[in-house]
């Protein structure tokens, strides 16, 4: 046996082979034996048993044989594991990790999946561990079994010969889903391999909450699309109603916003949705705050892409009294608004005011509290905005706007 070896997997078929036939064959000869006593020494042909005693040929063999026997068997099952745990030279490395109920693959530059990609020809060095409980890793078309443990990196390799797909189980029970722990090893040749690593980075980029989401093992346990799982579902999560139950039984009704959602995702918990079992692991410390700001996003609008802004002042009818750029219709232009010092007037006198988040916010809501200088008080009040709406409104006066030094002045004033 070389350490060079390509594939470790017909190593373990050799050596199954071999253990195989040798049991078939064991079981062929003790038959035949077997039926050849009761044919030769059955009570017609032979009706006194004789006593043999001390028969040194008939031990030696049926001590010597077995034997061999089973040191045959140790062999070839020792350079089959051998052959298990020599990683070649060379090898892909990659990432495992598991957790309830998923499949994390991570590769050498950061690229990450739920399917674990291969090269056929090449060998792939696993580096497993499990989040949480005990998980095994179980790919049978290449002969690899190897459990997973928490707080533990344990290691198996294998090779594609083939372009295919591949099913991977777990192989230790870890709970409710443990059926449902199902991944795949996709061989794809070396150049496919090269392209989908070097796309890798980008595509991920697309939908970053999502695929966020995906990565930390949610998916697992929580829908996408309203349907049952080990948790509530994502959809329309945000801003519904929730009963909560604290360990004692008692009921809570609580908004679920973003305060509620960061606690219920980074923990601790105190209390949970009624209806779910205590299962979900706190991610305090493995999520970070721009993590958790995409994750937040994504919770809130459903992934959908943001409202366009600038669609919804149109249909809001902002645009009939405020212009797109600069100009003074009967309010102010949008553009440079933002992040602009305006001068307002009010019962002490003028004063400046910066045109801010809360400035705007105040102006939907309660327009008459800040008035400009040199305009009539006549901006409505948008109090039915969704939030959605507002958001994406917000979102558009701000890139319309801080370049600081813009001065508004009223219809009758001279615009700069
Ligand atoms: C092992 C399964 C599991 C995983 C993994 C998991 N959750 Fe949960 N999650 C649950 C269960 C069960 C509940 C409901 C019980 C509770 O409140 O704890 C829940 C509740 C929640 C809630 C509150 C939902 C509501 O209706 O009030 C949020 C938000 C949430 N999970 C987000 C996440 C995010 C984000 C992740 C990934 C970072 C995640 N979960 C990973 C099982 C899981
Ligand atoms: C009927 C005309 C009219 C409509 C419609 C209107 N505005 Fe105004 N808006 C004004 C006038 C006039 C002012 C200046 C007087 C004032 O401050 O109330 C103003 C002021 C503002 C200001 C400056 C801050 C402030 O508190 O004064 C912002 C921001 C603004 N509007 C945004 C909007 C948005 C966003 C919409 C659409 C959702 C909208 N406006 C719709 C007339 C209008
Ligand atoms: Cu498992």
């Amino acid at each position: 046996m070389s350490a060079q070896l390509v594939n470790a997997a017909h190593e373990v078929d050799k050596s199954f082979l071999f253990i195989f036939g040798a049991s078939a064959l064991l079981l062929a000869l003790l038959t035949a034996a077997m039926l050849w006593f009761v044919f030769r020494y059955n009570r017609k042909r032979h009706p006194v048993a004789d006593q043999t005693e001390g028969n040194l040929w008939a031990e030696i063999v049926w001590t010597v044989l077995p034997t061999i026997l089973v040191m045959g068997m140790f062999v070839s099952g020792w350079s089959s594991y051998k052959a298990l745990r020599q990683v070649p030279a060379g090898a892909l490395e990659v990432k495992v990790t598991a957790r309830m109920w998923t499949w994390d693959f991570e590769y050498a530059g950061g690229r990450k999946s739920k399917i674990l990609y291969a090269p056929v020809g090449r060998p792939v060095k696993l580096l497993l561990s499990s989040e949480d409980v005990l998980h095994g890793f179980y790919a049978p078309a290449f002969r690899i079994k190897i459990d997973t443990v928490p707080g533990m990196t344990t290691y198996a390799w294998f090779t594609a010969e083939k372009e295919g797909d591949y099913v991977v189980f777990c192989s230790v029970y870890c709970g409710l889903q443990h059926a449902k722990m199902l991944t795949s090893i996709r061989a794809v040749s070396q150049a496919a391999f090269d392209a989908w690593l070097a796309e890798g980075a980008v595509r991920s980029e697309e939908a970053p909450g999502r695929a966020l989401l995906e990565n930390k093992g949610c998916l697992g346990c929580h829908s996408l699309d309203g349907s049952p799982a080990v948790g509530p579902s994502f959809k329309d999560l945000w801003g519904r109603k929730v009963i909560l139950v604290a360990p004692n039984g008692s009921k809570s009704t609580v908004t679920t916003d973003e305060g509620y959602l960061r606690r219920a995702i980074l923990g601790p918990k105190d209390r949970t949705v009624e209806g779910f079992d205590p299962i979900m692991p706190s991610f305090g410390g493995q999520i970070s705050e721009d993590e958790m700001t995409l994750i937040l996003d994504f919770l809130r609008t459903g992934g959908k892409p943001p409202k366009d802004g600038r669609a919804v002042a149109e249909a809001e009818g902002c645009l009939s009294c405020h212009a797109e750029d600069r100009s003074v219709l009967v309010g102010p232009g949008f553009q440079g608004l933002w992040g602009s010092k305006v001068t307002a007037e009010g019962p002490g006198g003028e004063h400046d005011v910066l045109v801010d988040r809360q400035v705007v916010l105040e102006a939907l809501s309660l327009p008459g509290k800040l008035q400009l200088k040199g305009f009539d008080p006549i901006m409505p009040a948008y109090p039915d905005l969704s939030d959605e709406d507002r958001e994406a409104l917000l979102g558009w006066l701000e890139s319309l706007g801080t370049d600081g030094h813009n001065v508004h002045s009223g219809p009758g004033g001279h615009t700069p």
